[in-house]
């Protein structure tokens, strides 16, 4: 029975909270801490799912903001290795099925955090402790609903943490591979700690050769921001192709991590 509940099992068709949410996140965080050595032994997933709740549960739906999720967020404990961080924008298949191959980088859906919420819906209601299994808010249908601002929450953690050589793969098949509206754009730049993180290798992956997306204006605005922020970068347009070939055949030379 459980198989049904793990992340690729979920029913997504709902509207409103995902059905058997609890049972799904309790045991997405059990499996990954049975899963994953070297986890801290004070993490307790039911304290865990409690914590989670209560982030957001008797709240407007619309009215959930990005701290309430400030102690749910400590509950959690995990150490992130440096030089092990990968962000992305508008690149998630390629980036997760690449850190998944690889084991070269790790994403925030592959931190327990992220592992434990990645592709769930969820909301509470006013007035209520119950969960709303018929709707929920969509994305941008209000901007502080329970999701989005768990994910802003999550990634500014995830930011915050990153230290050493960090990896940013970004989106060369569209006009703006850094939108400063993305959570990558918005958050995450924002908590890159110059003190902690020492160099910021941006790779702009495209399925088109020869493509200069390093040179476009989007990018030069990241650089921008980068260079104020005093961290040391560069940046790659890479084949789509040689990540691809990349994750079929992970231990391939030509597969040195992407550097
Ligand atoms: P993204 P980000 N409706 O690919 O930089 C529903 O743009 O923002 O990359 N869901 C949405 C919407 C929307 N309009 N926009 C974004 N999302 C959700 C966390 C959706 O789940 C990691 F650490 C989509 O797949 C990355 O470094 C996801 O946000 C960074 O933030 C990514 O949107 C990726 O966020």
């Amino acid at each position: 029975v459980v198989v049904m509940y793990v992340k690729y099992g979920v029913d997504d068709d709902t509207k409103g909270t995902t059905k058997n949410l609890k049972t799904i996140v309790i045991e997405r965080c059990r499996e990954y801490i049975r899963a994953v050595s070297q986890m801290p032994s004070s993490n307790n997933c039911d304290a865990i799912w409690e914590g989670f709740q209560n982030s957001f549960l008797g709240k407007d739906p619309c009215k959930v903001n990005v701290e309430d999720y400030d102690p749910f967020i400590r509950t959690v404990q995990q150490d992130i290795p440096c030089n092990k961080s990968l962000f992305w924008s508008k690149t998630s298949q390629i980036a997760h099925d690449f850190t998944k191959a690889t084991k070269c980088f790790m994403t925030l859906e592959d931190t327990l955090l992220g592992h434990m919420m990645d592709g769930l819906k969820w909301c509470g209601q006013l007035h209520s402790k119950e969960f709303n299994y018929t709707s929920c808010p969509g994305w941008n249908e209000c901007e502080f609903n329970p999701v989005r601002s768990f994910w802003r929450r999550a990634s500014a953690h995830f930011a915050e943490l990153a230290c050493g050589s960090v990896m940013v793969m970004l989106n060369g098949s569209i006009d703006s591979p850094f939108n400063k509206q993305s959570i990558f754009g918005s958050v995450e730049i924002k908590k890159f700690d110059p003190e902690k993180i020492s160099y910021v290798s941006i790779r702009v992956i495209d399925s088109l050769q020869d493509r200069t997306s390093c040179n476009s204006i989007s990018l030069q605005d990241l650089g921008r921001i980068l260079n104020n922020s005093r961290l040391d970068f560069d940046c790659k347009d890479i084949d789509k192709s040689e990540i691809l070939q990349c994750i079929n055949d992970p231990i391939s030379q030509s597969c040195d991590c992407v550097n």
